[in-house]
């Protein structure tokens, strides 16, 4: 019997791997997919870590790398209020690009965008929720803004230099992150609790999951663009 019922399991395996005498059936794409349990420890309490990735190879080869990534909690933290920092966020201008390219920053907190660069740069800025500005600027100068209501995302372009844009995600909590060269990111400090966390970027879109944070451990997500 033992030797039946192993003889079951393994046929299920070798149907799901051959199924339709060609490749699997093409995995879910608009939700993220939670990644293989694997021997990585999960993150520490409080953290949701993982991974932003462009599959453009078929699995199980890797994914390249995704940066600019903007992941942050949407929905889960209603009614709570976080301290503003004091210290502004920087969006600088260099060589005729916005750097960084994606950030985030919170409602109410300072945005000082700077320039280095000595040609003339024309920053324009024109969201949804909050008041637009259109400001011309030279290399050293430096203005200040605000934006006083969430708003994911808000775009920032040179009206001079059109390939320089810049996105920035405005919330009310601190609980955002966005992927580095390498496609990591990593939330830290969310109390435990069930969340609808989302990942937009430029291109590939946006994706939305929903976890819960236990009180032990953390919570590892991939996010993962084909
Ligand atoms: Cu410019």
């Amino acid at each position: 019997m033992r030797k039946l019922l192993a003889g079951v399991v393994l046929a299920l395996v070798a149907g799901a791997t051959s199924c339709g005498g060609g490749s699997p059936p093409a995995p879910e794409t608009d939700h993220p997919r939670s990644p293989e349990p694997s021997a990585t420890p999960p993150p520490s309490p409080g953290v949701i870590a993982g991974r932003a990735g462009l599959q453009l190879r078929e699995p199980p080869l890797p994914s390249e790398p995704l940066p600019h990534v903007f992941v942050y909690v949407k929905e889960g933290l209603e009614g709570r209020t976080f301290p503003l920092p004091k210290e502004p966020v920087l969006l600088d201008q260099v060589n005729f690009q916005f750097v960084p390219h994606v950030f985030g920053l919170r409602a109410g907190q300072t945005l000082r965008i700077t320039s280095q660069d000595t040609s003339q740069h024309n920053v324009f800025c024109q969201p949804f929720n909050n008041p637009g500005f259109n400001l011309s600027m030279f290399g050293g100068e430096s203005l200040e803004k605000s934006f006083l209501k969430p708003e994911v995302m808000i775009l920032f372009q040179c009206n001079i230099h059109h390939i320089m844009k810049a996105y920035a995600g405005v919330l009310d909590h601190p609980f955002f992150a966005v992927s580095g060269p390498d496609g990591r990111f990593e939330i830290q400090g969310l109390p435990p609790g069930r969340y609808k966390v989302a990942a937009w970027h430029e291109l590939m879109g946006i994706r939305e999951w929903d976890l819960e944070l236990a009180r032990d451990h953390g919570v590892t997500v991939d996010v993962s663009y084909r």
